[in-house]
């Protein structure tokens, strides 16, 4: 309903819109035009009231993430061409399962908030309202599926490149946390839909952490915000030059096969490279050094015996020994 308001009020340009007329328009009393207007004063539209004129529009919020803040002037080939913009949801990552196979490669699907936000193996990702970019690209790349997980480190590697160029000094911990002064403020969640040698689709679920100042308890020590760390970023800025740098280090990997510039970035901004770690597999914990990325993208890292190990990712959990 608010988008029907902000529709009526944005084509009636600079004239006002009287309650009466915007309440027989949309069939709702004059009492819940006026609560629309509250609240989307609340998301940051400036609207103007006159008694016996009505209402228009001065100002549009420029922060939200819809197709019109984000896709202007962005110049991508693929991605984003189509934008699907939710006030709320429950997962971007589930809605954009369910209509995968029909979308066309590139779509994006975005929630100012989710109810049901997730992580990997069942977990919770908290994705409070208008606090951070809760997004999902749908893919469809020709490729075997066994070369897909590579696709988390090419988000990685975008994430990281897209804030870097925006100052924000934030780093990869292998394949898929996004970390700022040592605690995390992105999560990526990669999900395939796949025959034996055919993927349908995957969905490249990005939830990055913008503005929240207060975490709950269950998380608030191991995650961060941008605001929080005094790195004050439009989100919007933020989802066009990730989608920017996404496009182009992913069609490089799909149609060249070519993974050097994604394992640049993730060395060069590793938080993880040449330090101790822990890996952790069910109750096991061990403590190792970690070496490099390689040529495939695996993690390899040092025992205390001496001994070298290729990781997998998805094999493994490792955690920083600062505890992100
Ligand atoms: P993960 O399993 O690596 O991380 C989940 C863990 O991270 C949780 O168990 C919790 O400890 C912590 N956590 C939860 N919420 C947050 C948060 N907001 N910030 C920092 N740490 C948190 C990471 O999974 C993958 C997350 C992907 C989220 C995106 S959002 C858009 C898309 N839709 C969807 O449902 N998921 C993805």
């Amino acid at each position: 309903m608010r988008k029907k308001i902000i529709q009526e009020i944005l084509d009636n340009k600079s004239k006002f819109i009287s309650g009466e007329e915007l309440s027989k328009k949309l069939g709702i009393s004059r009492t819940a035009v006026w609560k629309h207007i509250k609240s989307l004063r609340e998301e940051g539209y400036n609207i103007e009231s006159v008694n016996k004129k009505g209402y228009r529009l001065i100002e549009k919020p420029d922060d939200l993430l819809t197709y019109d803040n984000i896709y202007h002037n962005l110049h991508t080939k693929i991605l984003g061409k189509k934008i699907i913009h939710f006030d709320t949801i429950d997962s971007t990552n589930d809605y954009a399962k369910k209509i995968g196979n029909e979308e066309s490669e590139g779509a994006v699907i975005i929630s100012e908030e989710q109810t049901k936000g997730r992580g990997r193996l069942g977990r919770n990702w908290h994705s409070n309202s208008y606090e951070g970019i809760w997004m999902s690209i749908i893919l469809k790349p020709n490729i075997v599926p066994y070369k897909a997980p590579f696709i988390t480190l090419i988000a990685g590697a975008s994430i990281v490149e897209a804030l870097n160029k925006l100052g924000v000094n934030a780093k990869i911990k292998w394949p898929n946390d996004i970390i700022l002064n040592e605690k995390k403020i992105c999560g990526i969640l990669t999900e395939l839909s796949a025959e034996i040698e055919r993927i349908n689709h995957i969905v490249l679920g990005i939830g990055i952490n913008v503005k929240t100042m207060e975490f709950s308890q269950e998380i608030c020590d191991v995650a961060t915000s941008l605001y929080k760390e005094n790195y004050i970023v439009s989100r919007v800025d933020i989802v066009r030059n990730i989608l920017l740098e996404f496009e182009s280090l992913y069609l490089e990997y799909i149609n060249n096969n070519s993974k050097e510039k994604v394992l640049d970035i993730c060395r060069r901004h590793s938080a993880i490279i040449g330090k101790e770690i822990y890996t952790i597999r069910g109750e096991e914990k061990e403590l190792v050094r970690c070496l490099d990325i390689n040529e495939e993208g695996n993690l390899i890292i040092k025992r205390n015996d001496g001994s070298i190990k290729e990781i997998i990712s998805g094999e493994i959990s490792i955690r920083g020994i600062k505890g992100y």
